[in-house]
């Protein structure tokens, strides 16, 4: 199909988004427990977005022409990859599914998506709304399943030439595992984080315990660029813990469908135990429970905002993904330190750094391991700003045209010139 062809298919399939927003926010509401406002405001808008995005970039795909040494004429072709497979998780189902959807279909490739056992039900109905806006059939095939089924089939296929995978750094592992083993399909990771944010004295306390605490409560903390480890200067840091708990016992927990809910429950089971499991690590290992660390009613899997000071960086609760609404504050001196302690750990998805100095923001940017550093801000994505890790985090960029690149690959043809006078 020619691209311009694919570009009005996918602008016709973000049209029919837009028009089923309500829906499609439910679904993921349902799955998931995300705040049904945000799916509505945030979620799928963006997602349709990220799908123009990408429909504008898919007639602009072209190689080089290159000027070879000896008698000779050379170009290259950017051909799609072929098919790939896309394994996506739960804490953003309708991000996710665009996120590796919309760049592979742009870059002429066909695809099978697998959504997370959780999350099955938004991806279903973007299926179908994808067959209304003209996607051939074939094209776009998602197959719910769990992991180890269906997900490895993926993983381990012959004939799949990609495999693309949003998810824990364990799994991760034994994809490129599966890959290596099968027929050495690509494989790009975006794994699990412990992102840090880091508060300067001279920053403006209030706004910045705002954005801790967003930084760790949004979307229940099943973020994998959270700030689970905020280090705070020690010149403002009593009075910024001060105001910290104060927000975080004002913070709404509660039904997800209710516009005054600022976090919903955890995604399941699984996810409410692993999280309080690590609440308990965090007292036994002797860090200081400030506020929260218990579960919230008797229905649904609802954590407190939970925050824990003294918390040493060789503690689980320093090191690990917890993947909830669990910060761990600590105090730093130097700016020495505090490079030191952001680094300190296998991860490197994001950091945030507060301040007004631009030197400190330069140099704290330039010295941390990880794939997106935000200076007085936070979650400010982009479909023009790759995004992807460093370290255990992974590898390869979601976003962006990098994202468009990691679907094609490139052709070089060459041919002689035999009466050419140069
Ligand atoms: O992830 P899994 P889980 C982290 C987070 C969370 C932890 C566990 O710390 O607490 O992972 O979550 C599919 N072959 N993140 O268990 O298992 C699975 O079906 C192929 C961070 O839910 O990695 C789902 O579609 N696929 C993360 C997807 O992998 C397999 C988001 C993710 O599930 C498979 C989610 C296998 N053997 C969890 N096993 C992020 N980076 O945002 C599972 N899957």
């Amino acid at each position: 199909m020619p691209p311009s062809e694919r570009a009005k298919i996918m602008m016709k399939w973000a049209e029919l988004i837009d028009e089923n927003v309500e829906e499609l926010a439910a679904l993921d509401t349902i799955d998931a427990g995300k705040l049904y406002h945000m799916c509505k405001a945030v979620d799928i808008p963006t997602a349709s977005n990220t799908l123009r995005y990408y429909a504008g970039a898919a007639d602009k795909i072209h190689g080089e022409v290159l000027k070879m040494s000896g008698k000779f004429h050379a170009y290259t072709l950017m051909e799609p990859i072929g098919v790939v497979g896309h394994i996506i998780p739960w804490n953003f189902p309708t991000t996710m599914f665009f996120l590796k959807v919309s760049p592979s279909l742009a870059a002429g490739c066909t695809m099978v998506l697998k959504p997370a056992e959780q999350t099955p039900l938004s991806a279903l109905f973007y299926a179908h709304l994808a067959k209304l806006a003209g996607v051939p059939d074939g094209v776009l095939n998602v197959v719910p399943g769990f992991g180890p089924t269906a997900g490895a089939a993926i993983s381990s296929h012959m004939d799949i030439d990609k495999v693309s995978f949003t998810g824990s750094t364990e799994v991760g592992r034994e994809i490129m595992q599966a890959a290596a083993k099968s027929n050495l399909k690509q494989v790009s990771l975006e794994l699990g984080g412990k992102s840090p944010l880091i508060i300067f004295d001279d920053a403006d306390i209030d706004k910045a315990a705002d954005l801790a605490l967003l930084g760790i409560l949004f979307n229940k903390g099943e973020v994998c660029v959270a700030s689970s480890r905020v280090f705070v200067q020690e010149g403002i840091y009593n009075e910024f813990e001060k105001k910290l708990v104060e927000k975080a016992k004002a913070w709404v927990v509660g039904d997800p469908f209710d516009p005054k809910s600022q976090q919903g429950p955890q995604v399941d089971k699984n996810q409410f135990e692993k999280v309080l499991s690590y609440i308990e690590h965090g007292k036994r290992q002797g860090a200081t429970l400030l506020t929260g660390g218990k579960t919230l009613g008797n229905k649904g899997y609802y954590i407190q905002p939970t925050i824990f000071s003294d918390v040493k960086e060789d503690m689980l609760i320093a090191q690990d993904e917890i993947f909830g609404p669990v910060m761990a504050l600590k105090k730093f001196r130097t700016i020495e330190e505090a490079i030191k302690s952001a680094n300190n750990t296998r991860y490197g998805l994001a950091a945030g750094i507060v301040t007004k100095n631009i030197d400190t923001a330069n140099t704290m940017s330039r010295s941390i391991r990880a794939g997106t550093i935000w200076i007085n801000c936070y979650f400010a994505f982009g479909d023009d700003v790759p995004f992807g890790g460093y370290k255990m985090s992974g590898f390869g960029k979601d976003s962006g045209l990098d994202a468009l690149h990691k679907y094609l690959q490139v052709k070089s043809v060459v041919t002689p010139i035999y009466d050419s006078p140069w």
